[in-house]
This record gives structure tokens, sequence and C-alpha cells, in this order.
């Protein structure tokens, strides 16, 4: 195991809240209604098509232009980057920063495979950017999670293949896009809904280095 591909929100840190807020203010602006069991389907899902989903529940699909809807999300980050600007490492979920360090002291390469545009902003937040020896751009990808592009481009990145990678996600469609770019898969979350992943655990304190070594060595005995 050469690497490990993290997604940020649900793993490193918990920006769900903030994105769902930020919608909602959004949302009701627009005379449409979310509730937090709406929220689900928006975890890990790009701001687009965030935005998509709203409209669509809000009957409100065709109704604005492509530039109206750019202004719309434009409008959400706005609004989503006043939240975050009060971030920092107290908002690092348990266990992931001695998680991050011991990789690291283990010589593994740590990559971040976020759907976030404001990824990098985050992890400076959270004193952990220099950590990391990859981010993608997920605005450089063709298509988000998932679709395996993200998790393919960050092994890329790393100089890996896809067989030395370890990815980690919170939400189902994150682990079909590891397991669909052939790359054992760690899931922490409800075991039902992330059945797919080669590994669940419940909480992020579950997560160590030797165990995402064992997982990667019994998925390429
Ligand atoms: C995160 C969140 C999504 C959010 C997306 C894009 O994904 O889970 O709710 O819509 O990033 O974020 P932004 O608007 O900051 O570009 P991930 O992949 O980190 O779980
Ligand atoms: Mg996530």
């Amino acid at each position: 195991m050469k690497a490990v591909l993290f997604d940020l929100d649900g793993i490193i840190t918990d920006t769900a809240g903030y994105h769902f807020l930020a919608w909602k203010t959004l949302a009701e602006k627009l005379g449409i209604e979310i509730d937090k069991e709406f929220n689900e389907q928006l975890k890990g899902v790009s701001r687009t098509d965030s935005l998509e989903l709203i409209l669509k529940k809000g009957q409100l699909k065709n109704e604005f232009t492509l530039a109206e809807k750019e202004a719309l999300a434009a409008s959400k980050n706005e609004e989503y980057k006043q939240m975050i600007e009060q971030m920092s490492s107290a908002d690092i979920l348990p266990g992931i920063e001695s998680l991050l360090v011991d990789l690291k002291n283990d010589h593994r390469l740590l990559g971040l495979a976020s759907a976030s545009q404001n990824g990098p902003v985050i992890l400076k937040k959270l004193g952990l950017y220099d950590l990391f020896d990859t981010i993608v751009n997920p605005a450089e990808l063709s298509a988000g999670k998932p679709d395996p592009e993200i998790f393919q481009k960050a092994a890329e990145q790393l100089g890996c293949s896809v067989s030395e990678c370890v990815g980690i996600e919170d939400a189902a469609a994150g682990v079909e896009s590891i397991n669909r770019a052939n790359i054992v898969s760690i899931a922490v979350g409800d075991k039902e809904v992330l059945s797919a992943a080669d590994k669940v655990v419940i909480a992020t304190n579950e997560l160590t280095a030797d165990l995402i070594k064992r997982i990667w060595t019994e998925c390429h005995e």
C-alpha cells in the first residue's frame, strides 16, 4: 500500500451541516423547503448537481437559464464560505489527525479526493494542508462521484497505480466511485447504506493506519 485517498466532508471534517444551512437559505428564497433527510442526497454531490436536485424538488428545474443557475450556486457558495471562515483544528473529526500523522510517518502518500472546490481552504483552516501530497481539483473533472474519475486522478497525481491505494469515504456515491476505480474501499457510517465497501467502520476514530494496511493486504491476498 503506497497511498491513502481521503474524502473530505464526513471523513476529515463535518461540513455537511454548513452545506445544508447554506442550501436551505437559498432554497427558502426560491420557495423550496428542504430538510435533513433530503440533505442526505446532497452528500458528496457537486455544487451544480446539488442545485439541480434542489430545483427538481421544487419543480423549478426548467425555470432558470444556465447563467441564473450559476448565480444561484455562487450565492450559496458565498454563504457557505462565510460559515467555514471560523473553522479550526477543533473541527477535525475524531482520530483523523493522528491517523494522517501515523500514515505520513509510515511513508504513505496522502491524497484528497473531495468534490468540494473549497477543499484546499478547509484543509488550511484545519491545519492539515501540509500533510497532503496531492489534492484533486474537482473543477477539472468531467464527471463527479459515483464516476471513478476523481479517485483514479488522485492515484495518478501521486504516481501510484490504483492497486497501490486505499480510498476512504462516508457516502454511498463515494464508495461506488472508489470501487469502480478498482481501489480498496473503506467506508465510515451505516453498515447497510455502505455495504458495497470492502470494510465499513462506524466512526472515524476506528480508522487506524494498521487497520487500513490490514484491509489493503486482505484484499490483495
Ligand atoms: C462535498 C459535500 C457536498 C458538496 C460538495 C461540493 O463533498 O459532501 O455536499 O456539494 O463537496 O462542495 P463545494 O460547493 O464546496 O465545491 P465531499 O466529496 O468532500 O464529501
Ligand atoms: Mg463525504
